[in-house]
C-alpha cells in the first residue's frame, strides 16, 4: 500500500532528565532529541525520534548534524519518492552516507504512520511474537559506591529486571564487585561506551569474576579487531553497541568473533529497516541472542524500542525503562509505565500506540520546520 504525505514537521524539543546521566563519554542532565511528524493526506500521523547528542560524544552525529541532513538531504528525497514504504525510504535514504540517527528518525515516522493506516500496532507490522518486554535499567556514574547501591536498590524495588551500569577507568571493579556483593542473584552487567584497550586486561579479568551477563562496548567504539582478541581471553559475553552501525558491521562482527551479543539501537543502525536486517542475520540466521538499547528517548521514541524489542531474537533484558525513569513529564499519553513483572506491555492500539501530546512537544521546542509536499 502507498501513502502520500502531505505535511512533515521536524521539532527540536529539550527534555529535562530527572537526574544527571553520566557516562565515560559525558555528562547528560537536558537533551535536545528531533520529533519528525509525518502527516498522509487522509490526515493520518506517524512520530519518530532522531537520538543524536547535544554533541559529537558517543558517536559524530549530533541534533544540528541531523536537522542539516534531514532538511538539506532526506526531506528531498522524500518528496521526490512519491510512495512511502519504509523499505523504499531506507533504500532512497542510503545514498547519503553515515547520518543514521537522522535516517532512522524520519524511517520511523514513517514505519508509525504506516502501521496506522493499517489500524495494527506497529510492534505486530514488524513481526513481533510477544506483547510484553523485559525491562531493565542503566545506572550512570554515580558519586560514590554508596550512592550506586541506593540507586540500585531503589529501581530493584520498583521491579526492574536486570541492572546495567556505567563504567570508566577508575569506576570499573569497585562498583562492579559492590552491586555482585550485595545482590549474588541479580542479573548485572555493565557498558564501558569504549573507555578501555587492550592495555587494561586487568581490569578485564577482574569483571570476568563477577558473573556478568555480559560486558558492553569495552574497547574503542569503531573497533572489531581488539573485541575479537579479548573475546577469546575473557569468559563473559562481549556485546558490542557503538561498533554495530549497520547489518555488515554484524557480519564482520560475527566472522571475527568479535561479540557473542549485539545491543540494537535503530538510531545508530539507521532505523528499523536495518535493525530487522540485524535481527535476521544476527538471529535468526547465526541463533545469537540480542537486545534493544536505548538513549534516553522520549515516549516516542521509546514506542519504536519496544516494538522492536517483541522481536524474537531479543533474548535479554532492554534498555528500555518506564517515562518515569527519565523524565518527570513525558510527551505521550499514557506514559510507558513498568508492570509488576519488571515488563512493559506492547500496547494493542495501531502505530507505537501512544498519543503524543502536541502541545507539550510544542512547549518544548526551541525551533520547529514544517514542509508541504
Ligand atoms: O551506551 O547504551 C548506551 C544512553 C545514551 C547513550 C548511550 C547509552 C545510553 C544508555 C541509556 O545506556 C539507556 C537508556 O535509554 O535507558
Ligand atoms: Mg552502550
Amino acid at each position: 500500500m502507498g501513502l502520500e504525505l502531505r505535511r512533515i514537521v521536524v521539532y527540536e524539543v529539550w527534555m529535562r532528565l530527572k537526574s544527571e546521566f553520566r557516562t565515560s563519554f559525558g555528562s547528560t542532565l537536558e537533551r535536545p532529541a528531533l520529533l519528525v511528524r509525518v502527516e498522509e493526506r487522509g490526515g493520518e500521523e506517524g512520530w519518530g525520534e532522531v537520538v543524536a547528542g547535544e554533541g559529537p560524544w558517543y558517536s559524530y552525529e549530533t541534533f544540528q548534524t541531523a536537522w542539516h541532513v534531514i532538511d538539506s538531504y532526506l526531506i528531498p528525497t522524500l518528496s521526490k519518492l512519491g510512495v512511502y514504504e519504509p523499505e523504499r525510504v531506507a533504500r532512497a535514504f542510503s545514498r547519503v552516507r553515515g547520518h543514521n540517527m537522522a535516517k532512522a528518525g524520519v524511517e520511523e515516522a514513517i514505519w508509525d504512520l504506516k502501521a496506522r493506516v493499517e489500524g495494527r500496532p506497529l510492534w505486530e507490522v514488524l513481526g513481533g511474537v510477544r506483547s510484553k518486554v523485559e525491562s531493565g535499567v542503566s545506572i550512570g556514574i554515580q558519586r560514590s559506591v554508596e550512592d550506586l547501591l541506593r540507586v540500585v536498590a531503589g529501581f530493584l524495588e520498583r521491579g526492574y529486571r536486570r541492572v546495567k551500569i556505567k563504567i570508566e577507568p577508575g569506576w570499573d571493579v569497585g562498583p562492579a564487585r559492590a552491586v555482585r556483593r550485595e545482590y549474588p542473584d541479580v542479573p548485572l552487567q555493565v557498558d564501558a561506551n569504549a573507555a578501555y584497550s587492550l592495555a587494561d586486561m586487568q581490569v578485564f579479568r577482574e569483571l570476568d569474576k563477577l558473573d556478568l551477563l555480559m560486558i558492553e562496548q569495552p574497547l574503542h567504539y569503531d573497533d572489531l579487531i581488539d573485541h575479537a582478541e579479548l573475546a577469546r581471553i575473557i569468559s563473559t559475553p562481549i556485546c558490542l553497541d557503538e561498533s554495530i552501525k549497520s547489518v555488515r558491521d554484524a557480519a564482520a562482527a560475527y566472522k571475527l568473533g568479535s561479540a557473542q551479543v549485539i545491543n540494537l539501537k535503530p538510531g545508530r543502525v539507521g532505523g528499523l529497516v536495518e535493525s530487522l536486517r540485524i535481527h535476521g542475520l544476527w538471529s535468526s540466521s547465526l541463533g545469537r541472542p540480542l537486545w534493544v538499547g536505548g538513549m534516553l528517548e522520549t515516549g516516542v521514541g521509546r514506542g519504536h524500542l519496544v516494538a522492536l524489542a517483541t522481536l524474537p531474537g531479543v533474548r535479554y533484558p532492554n534498555d528500555i525503562s518506564a517515562s518515569d525513569r527519565y523524565y518527570d513529564e513525558d510527551i505521550v499519553e499514557p506514559p510507558w509505565t513498568l508492570n509488576k513483572d519488571g515488563t512493559i506491555t506492547a500496547p494493542s492500539k495501531p502505530g507505537i500506540g501512544v498519543e503524543v501530546l502536541v502541545e507539550r512537544v510544542e512547549r518544548a521546542s526551541r525551533r520547529t520546520k514544517e514542509y508541504r509536499l
